[in-house]
């Protein structure tokens, strides 16, 4: 039979030339496998994350678990050949500034191999975004919708006001608590997270002052004796202030002469104090 089609049956004899013992077989002839259904499961953010971001690229790993089967209900890996335009899957997306469908790839999720997954791609655009997946042949559909949020940035700073005696030239150390716009706790990158105000810039003048170390330690060094509040603004919301009353700097003291009337005190600590 030359170019049997579907449902067409081949009757196919075996013979042992030896014995004269046979065995027949008939074959249906069936379709191809095509893909027939898909199943989505829920969009996977990159390791590490609890959300997916704008501008994630292919290599964050950030995908949509997907599963094909033929007409004969037999598992079809996803492949790079089954979707775009003209192939067997059409991908939609509600806004192709949030997810571009033309970006997606397939992709193995547990390197076993065997590909298992939709590689997601952001836009430099936050929101709500669904992509749909259509099988040409059979019509079924398949939805997914996830959000695709800004990068955490600092979202509020609240002070300790320090209680320890201010003086001019020595740096105050300011216990805080921040939280990103997530509400995770963080500390402080930069002294330029947050604007500053203060009310007395001789005694504390912002712009050269206040700093935050590499470990996100907050310090204020005054400059010299008097009183000042200062206030940290974030994105034009104020965080909270910090009231300083500075005392002079300390005056370096030494001992310049010795009388032959001083005294000598031996401490029990092994100090030696010698007052006139
Ligand atoms: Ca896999």
């Amino acid at each position: 039979m030359k170019n049997p089609t579907a449902k067409d049956n081949i009757v196919i004899t075996l013979v042992d030339k030896a014995t004269g013992i046979s065995q027949t077989q008939t074959i249906t002839v069936v379709p191809n496998a095509a893909v027939n259904t898909v199943s989505l499961g829920q969009a996977v953010p990159k390791k590490d994350n609890d959300r997916i971001f704008k501008n994630e690229v292919a290599g964050d790993k950030v995908y949509i678990p997907v599963s094909l089967k033929d007409q004969y209900g037999n598992e079809i890996a996803i492949a790079n050949s089954l979707i775009g335009a003209g192939k067997d899957i059409t991908i939609i997306s509600s806004d192709s500034a949030i997810v571009d469908p033309s970006n997606i790839t397939s992709m193995d999720s547990n390197n076993d191999g065997v590909n298992d997954a939709l590689n997601i791609v952001t836009g430099n655009k936050a929101g709500s975004v669904t992509l749909t997946l259509i099988v040409n042949k059979t019509g079924n559909t398949k939805s997914v919708s996830f959000t695709v949020y800004d990068p955490a940035a600092l979202g509020s700073v609240s002070f300790v006001q320090p209680e320890e005696l201010f003086v001019a030239k020595e740096p105050i150390t300011v216990n805080y608590t921040a939280a990103d716009t997530f509400g995770k706790a963080v500390k402080l990158a930069n002294v330029k997270d947050l604007s500053w105000f203060s009310t007395n810039t001789s005694v504390v003048d912002t712009t050269k002052d206040i700093a935050v170390d590499a470990k996100g330690v907050l310090t204020i060094t005054p400059q010299a004796k008097g009183t000042t509040v200062i206030s940290a603004f974030l994105k034009g919301a104020k965080q909270g202030e910090i009231s300083l009353s500075v005392n002079d700097a300390a005056v370096e003291t030494r001992i310049t002469k010795v009388l032959p009337t001083a005294l000598t005190c031996f401490a029990k600590n092994g100090g030696t104090y010698t007052y006139t």
